[in-house]
């Protein structure tokens, strides 16, 4: 299974900007479903900030294509401009690994619903949907 992550994944639509586009909701709901037991690591049904973490990790490395630490523009592709802006809070032109876990944390910290640190699939489907 790959390593990619269920918030790296839902994170980097949104800077892809390839969020709405053609799949059908099975589709979505699969993608979902494999994105979170990827991240869930010891398998208890919830990500926590430290599994969601090692899972951006790997995600965030692989897209460090010349491993300096930084996501830049060109590493990315195609994305989504103001996505990349609104994740680079120091207006540098690169995203480090703390700007895009905080840009994921203050994404999903909302849909903690029962304020217990951790996301079950219920509550990771309810960001996903507000996409
Ligand atoms: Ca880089
Ligand atoms: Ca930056
Ligand atoms: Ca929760």
């Amino acid at each position: 299974m790959s390593r990619l992550a269920l918030v790296a994944a839902a994170a980097s639509i949104v800077i892809l900007g390839t969020a709405g586009g053609g799949y059908a909701a099975t589709v979505d709901e699969t993608v979902l479903m494999l994105n979170f037991k990827a991240a869930d690591s010891n398998g208890d049904g919830y990500v926590t900030e430290d599994e969601i973490a090692a899972d951006s990790a790997a995600a965030f490395s692989s897209l460090d294509k010349n491993h300096d630490g930084f996501l830049t523009p060109d590493e990315l592709g195609p994305h989504d401009a103001a996505a990349f802006a609104a994740i680079d809070t120091d207006h540098d032109g690169k995203l480090s690994f703390v700007e895009v876990m905080n840009y994921k944390l203050k994404l999903l910290t909302p849909f903690d619903a029962n304020h217990d640190g951790r996301w079950s699939i219920e509550e990771v489907r309810a960001f996903d949907a507000s996409r």
